[in-house]
């Protein structure tokens, strides 16, 4: 068991023993060992194995016991007796808002309620506002706090909290006392899921600027408001923070609340090790948690906290604890992909299947994007709820495609549409369509969209095998998952990217919000193995082209630099790489 882990396990031990009433010391006591824990800069089985516990400071003698009992083997006696000893439902009311451990010990004393549907029917039944220490505006409270809990549940698709953030950050650009703003948290790091949105900002009259941010249209509620932090909702349901500090904090805040917190975890044992401390107002020369500003390293800007920490710039998308670090100090931070590095998608659908435009009209408006290319792969016939096409259509589809590209080139136009197939990945791997009219496609994307209830060997094989085909040029959207609807279908990941590799096939990184597939923290291991990312929109219709920016982003968290993604090559380039498979399998 990690550090991590074991400090985890203790703030439950705390907040557990606060739910039991036991004296607040020794539940503080728990909390408190947990954040030391946290900031170690070794491992604990490392300080176990040399008896060195006891110089920690506020870890006595029976934390000494307990923590060497988890380290050593995983797991927790006591721990395991005092979860048992209470209903599971009591932490889960604690995620309430206004919900405390002492008042769920009162309504769980008093009332026996052990979760939050028990605690709904109590007080729709009035039983909460009569408790001593309750009342009914806490009751209605209560009430509102669930009802909040159900409608948003809290994860969000990245582009909806983009969209929610955006409007926001260019008000707050645009009030006079805000010296820097910008996004923090998971946004700025790019995460494929949101939880909440992080504002922050720097100003020097805080109360003036969280007062016009909960004043703002789009602000459906307010639910915290202080005089430098402000918690609301936006339009979609998405909670949004802002915090507003001193210019002189802002790169430090900036920092820490970017996260991840795993990131900030070795940042700030980075700091202690050469005798400073890092924390969201500032870097210290100091031993101990301080925010005296006597102390304070100032630094500029982000770049320059690194610096000071013995490493390169880590982009925020890195900053994920993946090998981050590692990288920073040897100066090996890759530079990563734009997206504007991208020249178009090779794999898109048109009126032809399931897609909303014609030939000519998606031509016209990526060339006006200014895309270099945008291939045509629209379903295959075994996809007939997608209206997929048979091989006289998709022979008619072919002769459509060169003649809108006759036009462009009579036009003295560039830009050119590529003929292609999604072909759907059948049985034992069986594509959909013969060879020898694969053959005569520009682009083939091979797909599974049936079959996912099979095994992980029997799914694991049919996309080997598709990839073993010498005319196909990539997978699509790898594992079939549908972000917050559907779990990947269970496959064995990396044996297919090593089948890839050996047959020289690309991998999709599909760019719809829903997919992100094949999944950021999947790529170094494909880039390791030379297999390179075609970074694809999956085009339903014209305005999924801004997929492409989402894409890039996510290709930016795995590590992806421009030589690993297919799709930044011009057309020439990319017609010799469309070809290379094809003719070393002959
Ligand atoms: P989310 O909101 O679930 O999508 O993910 P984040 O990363 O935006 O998390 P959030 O909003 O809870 O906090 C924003 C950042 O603040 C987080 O990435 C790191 C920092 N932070 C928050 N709580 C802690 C903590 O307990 N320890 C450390 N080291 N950092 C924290
Ligand atoms: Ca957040
Ligand atoms: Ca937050
Ligand atoms: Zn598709």
């Amino acid at each position: 068991m990690d550090n991590e882990q074991v400090a985890a396990i203790l703030q439950e031990i705390g907040t557990l023993l606060e739910l039991k009433g036991e004296n607040p010391f020794k539940s503080r006591a728990y909390a408190n060992a947990a954040r030391t824990l946290e900031s170690l800069s070794e491992p604990l089985a490392q300080i176990v194995a040399e008896n060195r516990l006891g110089q920690i400071k506020g870890v006595g003698e029976a934390l000494q016991k307990k923590i060497t009992e988890l380290v050593q083997t995983g797991k927790l006696v006591y721990y395991d007796e005092l979860k048992a000893s209470l209903p599971a439902g009591l932490l889960e009311m604690l995620t309430i808002q206004g919900l405390g451990p002492k008042k769920v010990k009162a309504l769980y004393d008093k009332l026996g309620i052990e979760n939050m549907d028990q605690l709904e029917s109590a007080c729709q039944a009035g039983k909460v506002a009569v408790l001593e220490g309750f009342g009914d505006k806490s009751q209605a409270n209560i009430l509102a706090g669930i009802a909040f809990r159900r409608k948003y549940a809290t994860r969000h698709l990245l582009p909806d909290a983009l969209a929610a953030a955006q409007p926001i950050l260019e008000a707050l650009r645009d009030h006079p006392e805000v010296i820097r703003c910008g996004p923090a948290g998971s946004v700025r790091r790019h995460k494929e899921i949101i939880g909440d949105i992080d504002f922050l900002a720097s100003s020097k009259k805080p109360a003036g600027v969280i007062d016009y941010f909960t004043r703002l249209p789009g602000v459906t509620q307010v639910l915290a408001k202080g005089d430098t932090k402000a918690s609301v909702i936006l339009p979609g349901g998405i909670q949004a923070d802002l915090r507003v500090v001193s210019d002189l904090e802002f790169p430090f805040a900036l920092a820490y609340f970017t996260g991840s917190k795993e990131h900030n975890i070795v940042m700030r044992q980075r700091a202690i090790q050469r005798g400073l401390r890092l924390n969201e107002y500032g870097l210290f020369r100091s031993q101990e948690e301080t925010r005296d500003p006597a102390l304070l390293v100032p630094c500029p800007t982000e770049e320059e906290i690194f610096s000071q920490l013995g490493l390169a710039y880590i982009p925020p998308e890195l900053r994920e604890d993946q090998g981050e670090f590692a990288a920073a100090e040897q100066g090996a931070i890759p530079r990563l992909l734009e997206w504007t590095d991208l020249k178009g998608s090779l794999h898109n659908h048109s009126v032809w299947s399931d897609g909303r435009g014609t030939l000519a009209e998606i031509a016209a408006c990526m060339e006006d994007l200014g895309c270099a290319y945008w291939a045509i792969t629209d379903h295959s016939k075994s996809s007939i709820q997608a209206n997929g096409l048979d091989s006289q259509r998709l022979q008619q589809q072919l002769q459509e495609i060169q003649q809108v590209n006759n036009q462009l080139a009579d036009q003295g136009t560039d830009f050119r549409l590529l003929s292609g197939v999604e072909v759907d990945i059948l049985g034992e791997g069986r594509l959909d369509f013969e060879d020898e009219l694969l053959s005569r496609l520009e682009v083939v994307v091979a797909s599974l969209h049936q079959g996912f209830t099979q095994n992980e060997a029997e799914t694991t094989r049919r996309l080997i095998r598709a990839a073993e085909n010498p005319f196909v040029h990539m997978l699509g959207h790898l594992t079939g998952r549908l972000l917050l609807e559907r779990e990947p279908y269970a496959v064995n990941q990396r044996a297919v990217i090593d089948a890839c590799a050996a047959t020289g096939t690309w991998i999709e990184l599909n760019a719809h919000p829903y997919r992100f597939d094949l999944d950021w923290r999947l790529w170094s291991y494909a880039r390791s193995k030379g297999v390179r990312c075609v970074i694809n929109c999956d085009a339903h219709r014209h305005e999924d082209a801004g997929f492409l920016r989402l894409g890039a982003g996510i290709a930016r968290k795995g590590w992806l630099t421009r030589q690993d993604v297919v799709n930044t090559l011009p057309l020439a380039q990319l017609k010799q790489a469309l070809a290379a498979k094809r003719s070393a399998a002959k």
